[in-house]
């Protein structure tokens, strides 16, 4: 239910990165929340990320599609149990199409007349990373530089808000806008934002909404991979 005396306004926070409130109604959250626990599980299921210089990602990470590993890609679960990483499932390849769609307009997804551009409509959405934020859980400033495609990246929030930190392609540092995201929000930066900084320096525990059932902040973020032998 909303309690905002005015509904929150979708807002473009930086050219090609627009932040969607309430994209998701709640049977959608639900929905999508029931499939994370699914894929949480193993094999290939949520693992703790360790970084090459020793440290560990608070953020717990479970991937679909291709299984992203710092910093780089491979079909199995290389930093976790080696599993075959799980598919990703074509209704969430058409929910991140669509996503790109509502928030950046039919051009941006391949949609639009010609429809040739490296959007959505161009490739598919063939990469899912689903981050469990529990406690004091966070993400430091990175950029989503890894893939080898141009297409937006899309971002939906499930469970507590957060404070998601949209910077520069430059720096980790300012400028930088921080905006909330709910639950249901949807979040997409493409065209000259693609490879800005980002971050999750909080998230606000006991904020989720009563009726969705997760203690935590889940984010499912949906790229293309570009790679050679995706189909
Ligand atoms: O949790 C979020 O909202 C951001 C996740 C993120 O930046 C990432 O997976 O690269």
């Amino acid at each position: 239910m909303d309690t905002e005396l005015f509904p929150r306004e979708r807002a473009q926070v930086a050219p090609g990165a627009v932040h969607v409130p309430d994209w998701l109604d709640e049977a959608r959250q639900r929905a999508l929340l029931a499939a994370c626990r699914d894929w949480a599980r193993p094999p290939a299921g949520l693992r703790t990320v360790r970084t090459p210089g020793g440290g560990t990602m608070t953020a717990r990470q479970v991937c679909l599609g291709w299984h992203w590993y710092p910093y780089a890609y491979a079909r199995t679960a290389t930093d976790g149990d080696g599993a075959p990483v799980k598919p990703l499932p074509t209704w969430l390849a058409e929910l991140g199409r669509r996503a790109v769609t509502d928030a950046l307009g039919p051009e941006e997804s391949g949609e639009g007349v010609g429809g040739e551009q490296e959007g959505a409509g161009a490739a598919a959405y063939d990469i899912a990373l689903i981050n469990f934020y529990d406690g004091d859980s966070r993400m430091g400033m990175h950029r989503d530089a890894d893939e080898r495609s141009a297409a937006p990246v899309v971002s939906l929030s499930l469970g507590d808000t957060c404070v998601f930190r949209f910077g520069n392609t430059e720096t980790r540092t300012r400028p930088y806008t921080d905006v909330e995201l709910r639950s249901g929000d949807l979040f997409v930066f493409g065209g000259p934002s693609r490879l800005a900084y980002h971050g999750v320096p909080r998230v606000l525990p006991g904020t989720a909404p009563a009726g969705l059932g997760l203690t935590g902040r889940l984010n499912v973020t949906l790229r293309v991979s570009g790679f050679p032998d995706a189909t």
